[in-house]
């Protein structure tokens, strides 16, 4: 190794550094002559030498794992503003995407110290409190998203939520791209669609859940929180990609009573791309570090691409407490930061019910759109037909069976195939 690599440390041994895993797929340099530009790049360096002073070079990223393409950075707590998302990836994950040094490179995880950690408030209900505010001990949650996704009037919006629940959802979501268009204004959606949430519940002794999409303008997106919250709803909906993760922390900081449910639109523009980007495993870890309650996972078989392995593991990464280290995953204690509940949504009915809650278990929320209000019988009878199938799954008996004597899962299995 040359001299000038000055970035690279490989008997470095972590203690209070943030680590980050990168894949790097260098352009005519060598893997070292890459890592060590990465390093730089994204820390206290630049493409020519700067006459330093001594105390800026302790606080250079150091290489400290070269293995095949696959390297580990330690970037030492003291470059960052701790409590500061945008500051964290502006660094890790800033110019280093746009280098000439690399044909293409990987954020595959990120793994904070405690200092980091402890800045964060992490989710305010974690799993445990989304089922006691449910009242649901041990199934898989049951969600909709309002399907046509854009276009219906607050009216037909409202009615197709109380249909679901009394089928049988637990939660009710707005789409991600549903704000406050003019054919289903914010407020009068909000107000007409709580009002079916306490019907529903009321009729059927089930706890029912509205989340409604709040993202805007980070301050008309605080108003609108307020309302949810002045009006007794549970849950509000945010985007947390097309919003920013400033925004994200902003609400988070507001402190309301409602948990948070984050949906991921716009993360395969990081994640699709195997050797480039950042994996959703990294999306997710700042999801949970800032706290959301729920977040999109994915299907690992429905109408999105995604495959179940890494499902599984990113699923572990937001729900469980300590985090074991893999050749493609980093270690993290989570401390006293909750758990993130996991949302599978995308292409799903009642057929798909058994494989996920074998690969996924039953700390889920499994939630179908069109596979609900597209079933022939209407929304009520979908959402009663995905119930089935989650009873029937959780008994063990196979849909085809339990579909002899609950015919609105019949139904869904005969138009439904794959
Ligand atoms: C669901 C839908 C959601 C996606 C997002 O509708 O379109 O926005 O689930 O994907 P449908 P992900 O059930 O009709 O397909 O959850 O993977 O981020
Ligand atoms: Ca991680």
């Amino acid at each position: 190794m040359t001299k000038k690599l000055n970035f690279i440390n490989l008997k470095y041994k972590p203690k209070n550094d943030l680590i980050c895993l990168f894949k790097i797929s260098p352009n005519k340099i060598s893997i070292e002559k890459a890592a060590n530009t990465v390093a730089l790049e994204s820390s206290v360096g630049t493409w020519t030498k700067v006459a330093g002073q001594e105390y800026v070079e302790k606080l250079k990223a150091k290489v400290f794992s070269i293995r095949g393409n696959y390297i580990k950075i330690a970037y030492p707590e003291a470059l960052f503003e701790k409590d500061n998302v945008p500051n964290i990836l502006s660094s890790i994950a800033g110019n280093i995407f746009g280098m000439k040094a690399v044909k293409a490179i990987r954020l595959e995880d990120v793994s904070f110290p405690k200092s980091i950690l402890k800045s964060f408030k992490g989710p305010k209900y974690g799993i445990d409190g989304i089922r006691k505010m449910m009242k649901i001990k041990s199934r898989p949650l049951v969600g909709t998203i309002i399907k046509p996704k854009l276009g219906l009037n607050t009216e037909h919006h409202a009615e197709s939520a109380y249909e679901s629940w009394l089928g049988g959802c637990d939660l009710v979501k707005d789409d991600e791209n549903l704000a406050s268009q003019k054919f289903n204004e914010f407020e009068k959606r909000l107000a007409k669609t709580l009002e079916m949430a306490d019907k529903a519940e009321s009729e059927t002794g089930e706890k029912k859940a509205y989340l409604v999409n709040i993202t805007a303008e980070t301050k008309e997106m605080l108003k609108r929180a307020q309302l949810v919250e002045k009006q007794g709803g549970k849950f509000m909906m945010v985007d947390i990609l097309t919003a920013g993760w400033a925004s994200v922390q902003t609400l988070k900081e507001a402190n309301f009573k409602m948990a948070i449910h984050a949906h991921r639109a716009m993360h395969a523009a990081f994640d699709r791309n195997p050797e480039h980007g950042m994996d959703m495993m990294v999306i997710a870890d700042f999801a949970r570090l800032i706290g959301v309650d729920t977040l999109h996972i994915g299907t690992g078989i429905g109408k999105l691409e995604g495959n179940v392995k890494d499902i599984e593991e990113l699923q572990e990464e937001i729900e469980n407490k300590n985090i074991k280290e893999t050749k493609e995953r980093l270690e993290q204690r989570w401390a006293n930061i909750k758990s993130v509940l996991g949302v599978s949504s995308g292409g799903l009915h009642p057929r798909y019910v058994p494989f996920l809650i074998k690969h996924l278990g039953k700390d889920l929320v499994i939630q179908a759109g069109g596979g609900i209000h597209g079933h022939p019988f209407g929304t009520r009878a979908g959402a009663i037909a995905m119930r089935q199938a989650v009873d029937a799954s959780l008994k063990k008996i196979s849909l085809k069976e339990y579909a002899r004597t609950h015919v609105e899962l019949e139904e869904a299995l005969r138009i439904w195939k794959k």
